[in-house]
């Protein structure tokens, strides 16, 4: 049955790859299975038609058959569920890649997004360089546990898992930030993420969306 995911015509992001269908892209290249995408315009994320498939109007979304899935977190564990290569096999290490998901993002992700949010939102405010030192200082305050966590392990628990999918993802939202390069062994975990050839196929995916509308 074919995948369609959603994904943006005109991504903010310019190609880095930061919204949320590049970790949809990646699971589906993790577990090798092909997906279509219907790349939508900001206008048509707040229409009925795909208000009917993710009720917050944004994207990514999934479609397989009958299956309609929004939230990455949620399509992303789907795909760990249906094949191969995202989840291990033994039932409580699973439940623990299952603990990095929702710790990347219930744990790590909203401080970053935080960020990212006063940095387009609050940067002419009186207040915006305090704020932003606030912000930063609750994400150490994350980054800091997982460094510690993580150790000289290349990945959070074995095997590379959604759980390491996931928080590669959120990491990479602070490119340029010279935060994650604080934790050299965060900085080389990401890097890692990044070699994967899964990333890779899904990086210059979602990157020849860009450069496609850009000519
Ligand atoms: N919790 C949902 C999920 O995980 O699926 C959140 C989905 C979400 O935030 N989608 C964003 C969206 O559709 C795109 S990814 N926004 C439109 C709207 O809400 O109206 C967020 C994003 C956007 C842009 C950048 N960027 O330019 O760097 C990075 C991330």
């Amino acid at each position: 049955m074919t995948i369609t995911i959603t994904a943006f015509e005109h991504s903010p992001d310019r190609g880095r790859g930061l919204a949320r269908d590049m970790r949809v892209r990646w699971a589906l290249e993790e577990v090798g299975q092909p997906y279509d995408v219907r790349l939508l315009s900001f206008k048509a994320i707040k229409e009925p038609e795909h208000l009917a498939i993710q009720p917050f109007g944004q994207i990514p979304t999934y479609e397989e058959g009958d299956l309609v899935l929004f939230e990455s977190g949620a399509i992303v564990f789907h795909i760990a569920t249906c094949h191969a290569g995202l989840l291990p096999p033994d039932e409580n290490a699973k439940a623990r890649a299952i603990a990095w998901m929702f710790a990347a993002l219930n744990t790590v992700e909203p401080p970053v997004f935080d960020r990212s949010l006063a940095m387009i939102l609050e940067r002419d405010e009186p207040w915006y360089e305090k704020r932003l030192h606030a912000l930063e200082d609750g994400i150490r305050k994350q980054l800091g546990s997982l460094s510690s966590r993580l150790g000289d392990a290349d990945w959070l628990d074995g095997e590379f898992s959604a759980g390491d999918l996931l928080m590669i993802s959120v990491l990479l939202r602070l490119k340029g930030s010279g935060i994650v390069e604080e934790y050299p062994n965060l900085s080389a975990y990401v890097a890692r993420g990044e070699m994967r050839s899964a990333y890779k196929r899904a990086f210059a995916a979602q990157l020849a969306v860009f450069i496609a509308a850009s000519n």
